[in-house]
């Protein structure tokens, strides 16, 4: 196998901190050689004889003093049998920074590069190892916020939505195949095609790509989780909530209205729903200058918002303030809720009801944990009516996947534009062509340089 990079690069791959392993890893043709040199294992094993996949335990040695650096595990692979298809090894040091930055800094002065971020990653790309979508995969999976998060993005860097986007883009090569041999052979009058058939397999192929499209909502609320806000005034006990949901302390509550000027976000699965959910500064008119800017991330989130607990005092009943919130959030899906009802037992809802009726009202008490198990199921009935059913085998996790997507949909709708207009077949190959291009992109066999690179600098140093 030729590669095109073969510098030999290192980072640090554990996270900086203290931990009982830390990991060094060291990619390029010379990796082997490169640690062999500062390597002294027992009985004087020689890295350079070693066969992959065996690792060797002995220390490194800082050539400058002589002295041991640190005392390691060596792991060797050998190419193309590595993560990036290069010749690698992967240096196990006590996972101190210390330890590891000493280790790291005489592989780096032996010759090797620091590596970029994503830069092993994209090494397993362009060698061929991998696919755009399957290392977008292995961020997911480190990324994951949620069980089903980590499901998708497991079955994204296992190949699924690779070999799904290399089926829809054959039937695209198929249909080329067919146009190209009629247009070939249109004086024999041989292959010459059923216009109906014809937009039949136009339309499959359309159909496919949509229903792949329409998975995205879902895909980003199991990838990201589903953006639950809750928003209200001051003191209407937001704080409160969030730590019911979450079973622990970890918002401050106190009656003093105006105690959240930060957001605070947790994730937690209801129902194998997962939320990110959001607790946020009460809003109100205020001249106190962090709680202003609390209140103007509030409003931002909102907008954000996939679903808004929009709540309520009911001591206090429905005021001017609790409609502005609303208004900021109407748009939204919305559950209302009514809180402190322990301390007017007597009260009448109507006038609230009134006031929402297209919206499910729940009546809660946070501190005496009533209607948590209501407002639990109106989440999932909201999150059900939102289409979300998590039975698709394949769902579409990336924005980026996502545009190609509906430049593929779109593409495929001029070919059927010219179709129908009775236009001569060479005309449809522009537009297929684009079909194919844009579904190459989610692989990433047809994406520029410059935006791959731009792609592998969001993943992290080390991998
Ligand atoms: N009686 C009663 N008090 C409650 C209930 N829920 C919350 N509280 C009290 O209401 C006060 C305010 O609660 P928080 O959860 O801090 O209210 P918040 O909406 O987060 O307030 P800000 O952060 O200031 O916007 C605290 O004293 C809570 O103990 C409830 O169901 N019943
Ligand atoms: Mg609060």
């Amino acid at each position: 196998m030729a590669f095109i990079y073969n510098d030999t690069i290192a980072a640090i791959s554990t996270p900086y901190g203290t931990a009982g392993i830390g990991k060094i890893r060291v990619s390029g043709s010379e990796a082997i050689d490169l640690v062999a040199g500062i390597f002294k294992g027992v009985q004087d094993k020689d890295l350079r004889q070693q066969k992959g996949y065996t690792a060797h335990y002995g220390h490194i040695m800082d050539p400058e003093t002589g002295k041991i650096a640190d005392e390691v595990i060596c792991i060797v692979f050998r190419e193309p049998h590595s993560f990036t298809g290069e010749n690698m090894v992967e240096i196990d040091c006590h996972g101190g920074l210390l330890p590891l930055q000493r280790v790291l800094e005489i592989v780096l002065k032996r010759g090797a590069r620091l590596a970029e971020p994503g830069e092993f990653s994209k090494r397993a790309f362009l060698n061929g190892r991998i696919d755009l979508a399957q290392a977008e995969g292995i961020m997911e999976v480190i990324n994951a916020r949620t069980n089903k998060g980590l499901d998708l993005a497991l079955s994204h860097l296992e190949g699924k939505l690779s070999r799904k986007i290399a089926g829809l883009k054959d039937a695209l090569i198929g249909l080329y195949a067919h146009l190209e041999a009629a247009i070939d052979y249109a004086e024999d009058e041989v292959e010459d095609l059923d216009p109906d058939e014809l937009e039949g397999s136009i339309k499959e192929i359309k159909g496919e790509l949509e229903k792949l499209l329409a998975t995205s909502e879902q895909g980003k609320i199991y990838r990201e989780g589903l953006k639950t806000v809750i928003a209200g005034k001051p003191n209407v006990g937001k704080s409160s909530l969030m730590n019911a949901l979450l079973e622990e302390n970890r918002a401050i509550v106190t009656d003093i209205p105006g105690t959240t000027r930060d957001i605070i976000e947790e994730y937690i699965n209801i129902e194998g729903i997962p939320l990110r959910i959001i607790d946020t500064a009460g809003i109100r008119e205020t001249e106190d200058l962090v709680e202003k800017i609390g209140v103007e991330r509030t409003e931002q989130y909102l907008q954000e918002a996939d679903l808004v607990l929009l709540m309520l005092d009911v001591v206090q009943g429905l005021t001017e303030e609790d409609l502005r919130i609303y208004q900021l959030a109407s748009e939204k899906p919305l559950i209302v809720l009514i809180n402190k009802i322990d301390l007017a037992p007597e009260r009448d809802y109507r006038e609230i009801e009134e006031r929402f009726p297209e919206h499910s009202i729940i009546r809660v008490s946070v501190q005496e944990e009533q209607g948590l198990e209501e407002l639990k199921k109106a989440i999932v009935e909201v999150v059900l009516g939102e289409g979300i059913t998590g039975d698709e085998e394949i769902y579409i996790t990336r924005t980026r996947h996502k545009n190609a997507l509906v430049k593929a949909v779109q593409a495929m709708d001029r070919v059927i534009d010219t179709h129908r207009q009775g236009l001569p077949y060479d005309l449809y190959s522009i537009d297929l062509r684009d079909a194919l291009d844009a579904l190459g992109e989610i692989t990433g066999e047809t994406l520029t340089e410059d935006i791959i690179d731009r792609i592998f600098q969001d993943f992290c140093l080390g991998k």
